[in-house]
């Protein structure tokens, strides 16, 4: 068989987030998130867990850079957390020693031959916001803005690719609709007022992030899921739509100027979650504001759904053509292993949303694979995960697709959320205990495939 080569400037990056890994959250004059606080809620999060000392990144920054150059690769996207920028979300001066400690990085970086990716939102926002409404009140997004301004107008000449936004589909629906994530709201018109909030703030700070950037490259970060129906039954076809419209095109067609989905509007206002007439967050100038020109589109890809209909009884329903995968086919999260997803995902989007640049910003695996007596770790399973999955990429690219970047979600283990450190995605090894980190298997294949710019065989 032979290599599968990728493009000379194909970018391969390893990806983290700000609250996820960088811990001191009580330092350089930092304020509280909502995760600070969603995590001392009893309940919300597995174990108790929280993002006190996380892998300690801010601290270690320099090491973890280190790690990288070890790797190869090209880029790194990380994320700012806006606390240490604005403390509160409210101060009219951004907080210097924020500022500083982002400025460091980013030099470090630019020194050790990576280039930096920056996002700007990776779910900490200011608690402060928070209180006085977050996403739901229309003035965060006038609050991200001038966050954005801060950040671009102190890395604005280093920094040349920005992310306004990761994944406000969890923002929206983890966040505000099923409260799994901060600030833990249950409340389907709240939610779709956030990503209506959340999608005109990446807009409007476009421009900004151009003005203070010349030439830099923005875009925003979606985390997509094909569907694909269990049976060829009209039923399941029109489960596809609605999960489809819900999670996926709710998101992409305002951003490329369709506006929201007509299907799901009517959809929303028959199970009550939108009520009739205008919708109420659109305000005149919104739909076009959001809908501006961007450099590439991110995408986070991990699965695929499979959609049955729940409006007719199964006795009703075609038989199935595509079963529910087991165990044996899902990494330890529960989430199926199916890259031929991200390869129908790609294409689609070429057809569906033709001549944007596209970036996987995030794909792996969790596996707790544990270190070996030899020293090492074994981590075979996350090892196939990427290599199925980067196998795909380059079988989008042969097909035309215009991919033009790759980030391995993550670096290094993290905190994963509402599943505290209990789930670990790094292709490099933490141990919370010492902070001592470790390449596992799946590093070091990586590092070959970065370094070589293809996969054997
Ligand atoms: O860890 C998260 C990341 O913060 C956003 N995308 C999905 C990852 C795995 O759940």
């Amino acid at each position: 068989m032979s290599d599968h080569v990728f493009p000379k400037d194909f970018v391969f990056g390893v990806a983290t987030s700000s609250y996820q890994i960088e811990g001191a959250v009580h330092e350089g004059g930092r304020g509280p998130s909502i995760w600070d606080t969603f995590c001392r809620t009893p309940g919300k999060v597995k174990d108790g867990d929280h993002g006190d000392v996380a892998c300690d990144h801010y601290n270690r920054y320099p090491e973890d850079i280190a790690l990288m150059q070890s790797l190869g690769v090209s880029a790194y996207r990380f994320s700012i957390a806006w606390p240490r920028i604005f403390p509160t979300g409210l101060e009219t001066e951004p907080n210097a020693a924020g500022l500083d400690f982002y400025e460091r990085l980013v030099d470090a970086l630019i020194a050790a031959g990576i280039t930096p990716w920056v996002t700007l939102y990776h779910w900490d926002l200011p608690q402060g916001l928070q209180d006085l409404g977050g996403w739901a009140n229309r003035a965060t997004v006038d609050a991200f803005v001038r966050f954005a301004d801060a950040v671009s107008a102190r890395l604005g000449g280093r920094v040349k690719h920005y992310i306004t936004h990761n994944e406000p589909w969890c923002v929206a629906m983890l966040g505000h609709m099923n409260g799994e994530h901060a600030p833990g709201h249950k409340d389907w018109p709240e939610a779709l007022a956030v990503v209506h909030h959340v999608l005109l703030s990446h807009g409007l700070a476009v421009p900004v992030l151009r003005a203070a950037s010349p030439g830099c490259s923005v875009g925003i970060t979606l985390n997509l899921v094909p569907g694909y129906p269990a049976s060829p039954s009209d039923a399941d076809a029109d489960a596809m739509r609605h999960f489809d419209g819900f999670f996926n095109r709710w998101y992409l067609d305002p951003l490329y100027g369709r506006g929201y989905p007509e299907d799901m509007v009517t959809d929303y206002r028959a199970l009550g979650r939108l009520p009739e007439g205008p919708l109420p967050f659109v305000h005149p100038g919104d739909l076009d504001a959001m809908a501006v020109p961007t450099d590439f589109l991110g995408i986070n890809f991990y699965s695929r759904a499979i959609l049955r209909s729940t409006t007719v009884p199964e006795t009703e329903n075609l038989p199935r053509t595509i079963a529910e995968p087991g165990p044996e086919a899902r990494t330890d999260i529960g989430w199926e292993i199916y890259p031929d997803g991200l390869y129908d995902l790609l294409r689609r989007l070429t057809v569906d949303y033709p001549g944007v640049p596209l970036v996987i910003t995030e794909n792996g695996a969790s596996y707790a694979t544990t270190p070996s007596e030899d020293g090492g770790i074994h981590d075979a399973a996350r090892l196939s995960y990427l290599d199925s999955h980067l196998r795909a990429c380059h079988r989008a690219i042969t097909a035309g697709v215009p991919l033009i970047g790759y980030f391995a979600w993550s670096l290094m283990d993290n905190f994963e959320w509402a599943y505290g450190y209990s789930q670990r995605f790094g292709i490099v090894w933490v141990d919370y205990a010492t902070q001592e980190r470790k390449l596992k298997d799946s590093a070091l294949w990586y590092r070959d495939v970065a370094r070589s710019g293809r996969i054997a065989g």
